[in-house]
Formats: C-alpha cells, structure tokens, sequence
C-alpha cells in the first residue's frame, strides 16, 4: 500500500479488505500506481549491455553452423537479448536484434510478415536477400531493408560464411497485437526485377514522373556502406564535429525525408581521431553496431570499450558519451521515427561541466 498515504491503522485495513474483493471483480485502485505508471521520466527496464563480437557472439553462431542448417532453423539467428529482459528476445522495450548466419550454399527460405526488418552487414560479401522478386548483392557495411509484409529470402552463392546483424521492431507489433506472417510455397522467390533495380530507378533522385509511394517505407533496398562513407567524408571535410554525435547522419525514405521504414530509425557517424563526445540522452533506444575503429561509450555509470563488430545498447533516456583515439565508424537503429510521429521524442544534452554528463560521474 501506498506508504505516501498517511492513513490509521484501521482506514488502512478496511482499505486492504477493499482491494481484495475489486481484483475479484477485475478493478484496482489508481491511488496505489499512479506515480508508478505516470513516471516523472522516462525509466526504463532495460539496461545497458555490449556484446563482444571476436570473443563471444562470432565463436558462438559458427557452432550454430555446425549443428542446424539455415533451413532446418528458418532463420539461424542467435538473439541478442538486453540481460534485464530476459525470455522477451528484446534488446530494448520495442526493438529485438539477432546475429544471423548464413553458409556457403545455403538458403534462408521465402516468407513475409508485418514486422519490419533492417540488417547490417557485419562479415562476408556476396550473398543475397530478394525482397519482393529484387535482388541485392550485400557487402560488409550495407544497410539492407525488409519492410512490413515483403516477401524476403536470403541466399550465399559464395565461398565464405556471410553474418549480419539483423534489426526488427518485434516488441512494438507484439505489443500492438499486430502480427501476421506467412510462408511461401516456394523456398526462393524467383527473379521479378534486374538485380539492384530499386537502386538504378530510386537512388539518382529521379522519380518516374506520377510515382506514388505504396506505403511508409523507403523504395530502396539497399544503402551501400561505400556511399555512405563518401558522405561522411564530405561531411568532415567541411567543419568541426558536433559536439554530442560527431559526423552523424540519418538514413531516409526518399520520396518523403522520414526515417526508411515507419517504425525504425537508422544512423551512421564517424567519430574523428581524438574525438570525446558531450554526453547526451534521448527517449528513443538505441543498439548501435561498431564498423570501423574502437573507442568507448559511457553509459549512465558503466563504461563499455568496444572494438569494430561488437554490438552495444543504449536504453532510453540513459546519459552516454563516447571516446575514441583512433576514427571510428558506428551504425545505430532505435525506435526515434516512431516517438517522432507521436509528439514524443526529446533529447537533452550536457555540457562539459553539467553533473550529468557521464565522465564526471
Ligand atoms: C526474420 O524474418 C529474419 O528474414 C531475421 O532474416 C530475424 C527474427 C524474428 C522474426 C523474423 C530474416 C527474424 C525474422
């Protein structure tokens, strides 16, 4: 009960009696949770964690490889899951991320469901996905997109395994009771479209004149991590970093500026050599993936050294700042598009002398 409430010992019992018989007739009390569910700020149950990729995630998913096939599993993906929501294949309260590995010659069957999917390109060149009858050849960095309900199958017609990081916003559609999926009769789509067609008629910022968007997502398939890199390199050679984000960019839709699919918001920074970032926080969530470099991210308390591969999170509203000697590159998704479209999303972020900010607590 409420220990706010400054009641006398028999108010109190009466009251317990009370709540007793309201959850036999599926009622409760407000007065006993309305600070708990109305928070002051935001307080979230996950918690910061880093994966190490060399060590632990890698070793792990090649024994995958030994003993169940891509096909026997659907979709051989070890999940990373936040260490404060265990059994939720959450990363953070509305994201789920994954490592999945493909073989040599093998395939990840044909099916489609609402949940949206980005993957990141973390080792191996070559392979494909299909999206909707498009092929897409991915490279180490590529940012890669399954929207909601596109049919998508993955193959490695190559010599080496081929890992990604996958991204889904699996938590939001479950909580959303939202979800549908289907398996296709068929294991590979065929070919519809030339391979990379999506790139050829949407990437030159040339539209078909009278082209409509079907829907929220982004017409293109795949970001490759060579353009991306061109534009942080513009970027750099043209002024200081920010202060919080260093040379960040944000992946967009084209045809409307927004995020590339409705429900995850997808980033690239280049953290210059040197470089110590101001702490900053933000509602949104946020699992980044290191590309290139090694450095260290401050959150709240913890101190987290990375190196190119390994996989972090950052949970809401968490002060975090990074520090690196050397440039680094990270790629990051979080579910800031969908707190944008609600009027929620704030940031706030340190100076170097506030008490807030993560190196000097
Ligand atoms: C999925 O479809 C993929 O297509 C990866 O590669 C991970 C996790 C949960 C549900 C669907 C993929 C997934 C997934």
């Amino acid at each position: 009960m409420s220990e706010a409430l400054n009641l006398d010992v028999n108010r109190r019992a009466r009251l317990q009696q009370l709540y007793g018989s309201l959850s036999e007739h599926a009622m409760a009390p407000l007065w006993e949770s309305l600070h708990s569910l109305v928070k002051a700020t935001p307080r979230t149950q996950a918690v910061p964690a880093k994966w190490d990729y060399k060590r632990v995630v890698r070793p792990f998913l090649i024994e995958c490889g030994d003993l169940i096939t891509a096909q026997e599993a659907e979709r051989r993906v070890l999940i990373l899951e936040n260490p404060a929501l265990s059994g939720s294949a959450s990363i953070t309260r509305t994201l789920y991320a994954g490592v999945q590995l493909i073989l040599p010659g093998e395939i990840a069957p044909a099916h489609r469901h609402v949940q949206s999917a980005l993957r990141f390109i973390i080792e191996g060149k070559g392979a494909y996905t299909s999206v909707d009858g498009e092929r897409t050849i991915m490279q180490p960095g590529d940012f890669v997109l399954t929207p909601n309900w596109r049919w998508h199958d993955h193959g490695n017609e190559t010599t080496e395994p081929m890992i990604w990081l996958d991204g889904l916003d699996i938590p939001l559609v479950l909580f959303l009771d939202a979800s549908f999926a289907e398996r296709s009769s068929a294991d590979t789509q065929p070919a519809l479209k030339p391979a990379d067609d999506s790139r050829l008629q949407f990437g030159n910022n040339l539209f078909p004149v009278g082209w409509k968007p079907g829907d929220k997502n982004s017409p293109l398939i795949n970001y490759p991590y060579e353009r991306s890199c061109a534009t942080l390199d513009s970027m750099r050679r043209k002024g200081p970093p920010d202060p919080a984000h260093g040379y960040k960019l944000r992946y967009i839709n084209p045809a409307t500026g927004k995020s590339p699919m409705p429900t995850i918001g997808a980033f690239i920074q280049l953290l210059p050599a040197e470089f110590s970032s101001a702490g900053y926080r933000s509602t949104d969530s946020t699992v980044y993936a290191v590309v290139e470099g090694e450095g260290r991210t401050v959150i709240g308390e913890q101190t987290f050294s990375w190196e190119s591969k390994d996989i972090f999170v950052v949970p809401s509203w968490h002060w975090h700042a990074h520090e690196v000697s050397q440039d680094a590159i990270l790629f990051s998704f979080s579910d800031r598009p969908v707190q944008e479209e609600l009027g929620f999303w704030r940031e706030e972020q340190a100076d170097a002398s506030s008490p807030h900010d993560p190196r000097s607590t």
